[in-house]
């Protein structure tokens, strides 16, 4: 990105209350939803800690030993990028207080078979929340693991009702310069718009978050609802989305439009295609001190490399 990389803070002394002390109805709804979505455990046979017993990563000798243990919340809350709120890591944890996030809806436009309005109220109880504690891996060469609370992005798609010339699907994060201030500057071709192919998002993977931790999601992570793809860059998930809108021809996304020969539309996580500026061999996990390889698809290749079968991998970044 057109940031340098910086080291991650320290686990940081910030509480977590003070974020998102139950601001809104529908949020202590959440809550309540969440201790169930905990206890059930997470999908696809991950065993991982509780994130209450997650303790910071110590020193591995073998990089692998742990990689499915949860980054500390408070080093998940406080690095991060949310643009629209300034281009430091820490940025948005200093910033994103300023968004509103209630009232929130989505608007659902394009090739559907009537435009819609979902509020955020009803998008909470759409279908059951469960947990999935998945791996993110940031374009720059930091990851992290995180547990995410929400249900399969497909849920939300199938009920936008889609045409058949439906093929992509975007998400527009909200781009409001009263609320995010670096959206008055061009530094990236604004709102950000992020998107997909109709069968990645509807791909059992593909995410909708609403918290995480089992919490809400705080500001700077994407509230109220943001986007999940943990086979793809970090940059695939659009934080805070006001828009659904279904196209028929692949979209530029902002990264396409900032930056062409640098990211692509697909964007599937690959140690072997090189970034232009940097090797994408290896990452660094939030909070530890050796790198470890970067896996094809972050790891989730068995799942959805046959979503590529037949493209050239290098179309595919
Ligand atoms: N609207 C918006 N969404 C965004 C971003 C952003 O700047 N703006 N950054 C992306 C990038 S580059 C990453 S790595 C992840 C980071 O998510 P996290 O801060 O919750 O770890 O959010 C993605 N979603
Ligand atoms: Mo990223």
């Amino acid at each position: 990105m057109f940031f340098s990389r910086a080291n991650p803070p320290p686990p940081s002394e910030i509480t977590p209350q003070g974020i998102y002390l139950a601001r809104r109805s529908f949020l202590n709804k959440l809550g309540a939803l969440s201790a169930g979505a905990l206890a059930s455990g997470n999908a696809f046979g991950l065993t991982l800690p509780a994130p209450a017993n997650a303790n910071f990563p110590k020193r591995q000798l073998n990089p692998q030993d742990s990689d499915t243990r949860v980054t500390p919340y408070s080093t998940v809350i406080s690095y991060g990028n949310f643009y629209e709120f300034g281009p430091d890591k820490d940025s948005p944890i200093r910033n994103a207080h300023r968004m509103r996030t209630d009232p929130w809806s989505i608007v659902v436009e394009g090739e559907v078979s009537a435009a819609k309005t979902f509020h955020i109220e009803d998008i909470v109880k759409l279908a059951p929340l469960e947990e999935r504690i998945y791996r993110l891996r940031c374009v720059e060469g930091w990851s992290a693991v995180i547990p995410w609370l929400g249900y399969p992005l497909a849920e939300l798609i199938k009920r936008c009702n889609p045409t058949g010339n439906a093929k992509f699907v975007e998400f527009w994060s909200l781009a409001d310069p009263e609320q995010m201030p670096y959206t008055r500057i061009p530094v990236l071709p604004w709102p950000y718009i992020e998107a997909l192919r109709i069968d990645e998002a509807m791909h059992p993977l593909s995410f909708l978050a609403l918290g995480m931790y089992g919490k809400v999601l705080p500001n700077q992570n994407g509230a109220p609802l943001r986007v999940v793809i943990p086979w793809k860059y970090g940059f695939k998930g659009a934080k805070s989305v006001v828009k659904i809108r279904f196209v028929e021809q692949q979209p530029q996304t902002i990264w396409t439009k900032a930056s062409p020969k640098e990211y692509g539309f697909y964007s599937n996580v690959n140690p072997d295609i090189p970034h232009p500026r940097w090797s994408q061999s290896y990452e660094r996990r939030l909070g530890e001190i050796f790198k470890r390889k970067t896996l094809p698809f972050n790891g989730y290749a068995d799942q959805v490399a046959g979503l590529y079968a037949g493209m050239d991998p290098r179309l595919t970044f």
